[in-house]
C-alpha cells in the first residue's frame, strides 16, 4: 500500500477517534456541578422505592407509573404499573392489578389514550429483561378500570421494527409512535451500539394498529417521545444528543422537521402539559454518572433535573429548571408531570418526589 494511501487511512482512523474523544468528553459532563433547587416544598411518594421510569397523568389527576425497570429481579423487587392520585398526595401510589396477562412484565415507557368513555394504557414492555433483550421488546395495551386498580389486559403488539424500544405516544385506536434507543438486537452489538454513540443510529417507528414503518430514521438515541395537545407536532428526545427536536406531522407517515433545542442535559421521557402545551422532562446533568451506575454499578446514585420548554406552533421558546439535586435526595430522575399546582418527578430506579409549585420558575413566561 502507498504511502499516500496508508496515511489517507491514518488520518481519517486519527479523526474519527478524535471526534468520539469530543463527544464522549460533552456527553459525560465530566465538570458540571449541580446546585439543589426546588419548585417549592417536596415529599417523597410513599410506595415508591424501585423507581417509576415513566409517568402519565388523566385529567382528573390520576396518575400511572412504570416502576422496577432497572430493578434485578434477585433482589425480590418486582416491576409493576402503579397508581397515585394528586388529589391526595399524602396516600402511597398503589399496585395496580393485571387482569388476563400471563407474561412477564418489565414496563418502561407508557402512554395514555381515552376514547368512548374508556382509557386505554399503551406500554412498552420488555420480557426478556431491559438490556439483554433478544428483540421481544412488545407494546401491551391494558384498559385501565380506575375504580377498580385494576388493569384489563387487550393485546401485545410486536414487529420486526420493534428492536429496543424505550418510550412511545399513542395518537389513535392501536395507532401510536414509539422509539428504538438501540437498533441492534444482539447483546454484543448493542454493546457496540453503546460505544458508538456519536453515530445517529437510532430510529421512531410509526405502527398503524398492523404494522410499524420507521418514520424518522438516523437519531442519536431516540428517548422520549410525546405529541403537542392537539395532535399536530411531535416531540422527540435525542439523549445522546442533549437535543430535544419538534415535527409537524402532515401525515402519520410524513413528519416535516420544525424545530430543534439543545437542553445542554441527558433528558429522558417528555411530558406536555395539556393547557399551556408546555414540555416537561426529567433528565440526567451528569452524563458519566448516569452511565456509570447503568452500565457498572446499579447501587450508585446519579444527580437529577428537572427542566420546563416552552414551546409553540412546534417551535421552541425559552427553558428553564425547574428542579435539580445532586444525586443525595433524588437519584436519575427520568420524567416529570405537572398536574395543577404540583409536580411528580419520577426516577429510574430510586423514589419519587410529589412537590408543590409554589416558586417563579414553573410559572416564568418562556
Ligand atoms: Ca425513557
Amino acid at each position: 500500500m502507498g504511502f499516500f494511501i496508508r496515511l489517507f487511512f491514518c488520518g481519517i482512523i486519527v479523526s474519527g477517534l478524535g471526534l468520539w474523544f469530543m463527544r464522549a468528553l460533552e456527553f459525560s459532563d465530566l465538570y458540571n456541578v449541580v446546585h439543589k433547587n426546588v419548585p417549592g416544598p417536596c415529599k417523597f411518594v410513599q410506595g415508591i422505592d424501585l423507581g417509576a421510569e415513566d409517568i402519565s397523568v388523566l385529567p382528573n389527576g390520576l396518575a400511572i407509573m412504570s416502576t422496577g425497570l432497572m430493578v434485578p429481579t434477585e433482589s425480590g423487587g418486582k416491576p409493576a404499573l402503579k397508581s397515585f392520585d394528586f388529589s391526595k398526595p399524602e396516600q402511597p401510589a398503589r399496585d395496580l392489578t393485571l387482569s388476563g396477562f400471563k407474561g412477564d412484565l418489565m414496563p418502561h415507557g407508557l402512554s395514555l389514550y381515552s376514547t368512548n368513555g374508556k382509557t386505554f394504557v399503551y406500554v412498552v414492555n420488555h420480557p426478556a429483561g431491559l438490556l439483554n433483550g433478544t428483540g421481544e421488546d412488545e407494546v401491551l395495551k391494558f384498559l385501565w378500570q380506575t375504580d377498580k386498580q385494576t388493569l384489563m389486559f387487550q393485546k401485545s403488539f410486536k414487529d420486526p421494527e420493534f428492536r429496543s424500544l424505550n418510550d412511545l405516544v399513542v395518537v389513535g385506536d392501536d395507532k401510536f409512535y414509539v422509539t428504538n434507543w438501540f437498533t441492534m438486537k444482539s447483546p454484543i452489538m448493542r454493546q457496540l451500539e453503546a460505544i458508538l454513540f456519536v453515530l445517529p443510529l437510532q430510529n421512531v417507528v410509526y405502527f398503524d394498529g398492523k404494522a410499524g414503518t420507521v418514520v424518522l430514521s438516523g437519531k442519536y438515541g431516540a428517548n422520549g417521545i410525546n405529541a403537542s395537545p392537539d395532535k399536530k407536532y411531535l416531540y422527540l428526545m435525542e439523549v445522546n444528543k442533549k437535543r430535544l427536536t419538534s415535527y409537524r406531522i402532515e401525515s402519520p407517515l410524513n413528519l416535516v422537521p420544525v424545530d430543534e433545542k439543545n437542553l445542554g442535559s441527558l433528558c429522558d421521557n417528555l411530558d406536555v402539559d395539556p393547557e399551556s402545551g408546555d414540555i416537561w422532562t426529567g433528565c440526567h446533568p451528569v452524563g458519566f454518572r448516569i452511565m456509570g451506575k447503568m452500565m457498572f454499578n446499579p447501587k450508585a446514585s446519579a444527580p437529577s433535573q428537572v427542566i420546563r420548554v416552552g414551546v409553540k406552533n412546534g417551535k421552541f421558546g425559552g427553558s428553564t429548571e425547574v428542579f435539580a439535586d445532586d444525586g443525595s435526595v433524588l437519584s436519575a430522575s427520568t420524567v416529570a408531570v405537572p398536574y395543577k399546582d404540583a409536580l411528580f418527578i419520577g426516577t429510574l430506579d430510586h423514589k419519587a418526589l410529589h412537590c408543590k409549585l409554589t416558586g417563579l420558575n414553573p410559572v416564568l413566561k418562556l
